[in-house]
Order: structure tokens, then sequence, then C-alpha cells
């Protein structure tokens, strides 16, 4: 079982990105894209590398702008595994825009 982080690992770990905030109960990331179907490619690619990597974020779609929440529901808090996946989340919104 992963380790849920303490809110000050979760402090310095959310000072490594950008646009991201939350605590050890989640974090959270929304984004604006140009339009909704880009919107929606996004969320697509993002289904994807959740799948791979066996880690899914929360997903909250309105028109353009999607917020992404990630927290390990297992764990009950917010582990490691919720950062590599906001930094897989935030390579493809890169990417998209
Ligand atoms: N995604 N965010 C998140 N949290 C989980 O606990 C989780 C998941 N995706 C799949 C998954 N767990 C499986 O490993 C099973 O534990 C359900």
């Amino acid at each position: 079982m992963a380790d849920v982080l303490t809110a000050e690992a979760v402090e310095q770990e959310l000072g490594g990105l950008s646009g991201w905030s939350g605590d050890p109960t989640g974090i959270n990331r929304s984004v604006e894209l140009a339009s909704f179907p880009a919107a929606i490619a996004v969320v697509d690619r993002v289904a994807v590398t959740a799948e791979e990597i066996d880690h899914h974020p929360d997903i909250d779609i309105r028109w353009r702008t999607v917020t992404f929440r990630c927290v390990t529901h297992s764990a009950g808090g917010v582990t490691r595994r919720d950062f590599d996946l906001a930094r897989r989340i935030d390579e493809i919104v890169r990417s998209a825009r």
C-alpha cells in the first residue's frame, strides 16, 4: 500500500509543479483548452496514460476547462503515485497547447 504523504511533503512536491494546488486529501489543477473538442482530446490522452500506470485522476469537464484531481483512493490520501500522474498530465497539457 502506498504511503499517504504529510502536508509538508505535499507542499514540497507541489513546489516542483506549476498550476497544481492541494493538500494531503488531494491535489488539483484546472486547465483551459482552446475548445471543447480540444479539452476532450486531452482527457482522452490522460485516460490512456492513467490506464497504463493504473492510477486514475478524478476529472471534471466544463466546456473548455478541465479540472484534474489526483488522490490515491485506496490509501485515503495523496501518495507519490499522484504526483507521478500529475507530472504526466502536465506533459500532455503542454503538448496540447
Ligand atoms: N486510481 N487515483 C487512484 N486511486 C486508486 O486507489 C486506484 C486508482 N486506479 C486503479 C486502482 N487504484 C487499482 O489498483 C485498484 O486498487 C482499484
